[in-house]
């Protein structure tokens, strides 16, 4: 009922009216060999998890709650990559259908005014030197009222009605994400990370800003320069010194 239009991407869907979280249930059809490919979606999510376990707010019907397998022949240490592939594929797609134009906020954020509308979370299967699967975690929110919002994320999130100043159809703009990220991926399979990286940098917003990274090890302040080939964000601290982060929460 989606209409798509891939060769691959989405073929199998599974549907649910409620979960825990689609990470949880993409994970185990993941590792009983579900093809790349595979979809899960949700109209609502109880337990919907965000990086380090925090709480990713999915109530029913307003938004998309959804994970995608895929089976990439790379090492793990690539993966990070196929986080900013996907966020490259949604802001187009977003731009695409509601003609709104996101600003991704390294590394998992799409924003909108400023204000996070969509969250991606990337785990993995792997050995050490071997993806099997990569889960990605797609969370947009499309028609909630600021009111639907709990009152502590109230001033940094938004969705695309709020957004737009109307109601979004959720098909229509799973197929065009779909779409986009299938061409990505095939580019990324085919040609490296390279040419995502170039359109990445198109959509991002800290890049030559002063930010305040926190990371699991510590707090740093300094200037984003860009991001590797590997997909880490480059920081050049008041020292001058630079640091290559694999994962922070930054701030303006
Ligand atoms: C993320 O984590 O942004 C990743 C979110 C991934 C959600 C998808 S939905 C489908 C799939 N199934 C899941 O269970 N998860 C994935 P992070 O960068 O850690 O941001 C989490 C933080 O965002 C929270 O601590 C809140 O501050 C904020 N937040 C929670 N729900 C939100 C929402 N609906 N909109 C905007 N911000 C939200």
């Amino acid at each position: 009922q989606l209409g798509l239009k891939t060769k691959k991407l989405g073929h199998t869907i599974h549907f649910f009216d409620e979960v825990d979280s689609t990470q949880r249930i993409a994970a185990r059809l993941a590792y009983e060999g579900a093809p790349e490919g595979t979809l899960v979606v949700a109209e609502e999510q109880k337990a919907g998890r965000g990086r380090l376990d925090r709480k990713w707010f999915s109530p029913k019907g307003t938004g998309i709650w959804m994970s995608l397998i895929l089976r990439p022949a790379i090492p793990p240490q690539r993966a990070p990559q196929l986080t900013l592939l996907a966020a490259v594929a949604i802001s187009q797609a977003i731009q695409e259908v509601t003609g709104l134009v996101p600003d991704i906020k390294w590394p998992n954020d799409i924003l909108l005014d400023g204000k996070k509308c969509v969250g991606i979370l990337t785990e993995l299967q792997a050995d050490p030197d071997r993806v099997h699967s990569v889960i990605i975690g797609i969370g947009i929110n499309v028609n909630q009222t600021i009111e639907q919002f709990p009152e502590d994320i109230r001033a940094i999130a938004t969705s695309l009605a709020i957004e737009k100043g109307e109601r979004v159809k959720r098909a229509p703009l799973i197929q065009e994400i779909l779409l986009r990220l299938e061409r990505l991926y095939e580019q990324y399979l085919a040609h490296g990370f390279r040419p995502i990286k170039l359109l990445w940098e198109g959509y991002a917003v800290s890049i030559g800003k002063p930010v305040t990274a926190r990371t699991l090890s510590g707090v740093i302040r300094g200037i984003a320069r860009g991001i590797t080939d590997d997909g880490l964000l480059i920081l050049e601290d008041e020292q001058h010194n630079i640091h290559y982060i694999h994962s922070a929460d930054i701030q303006f």
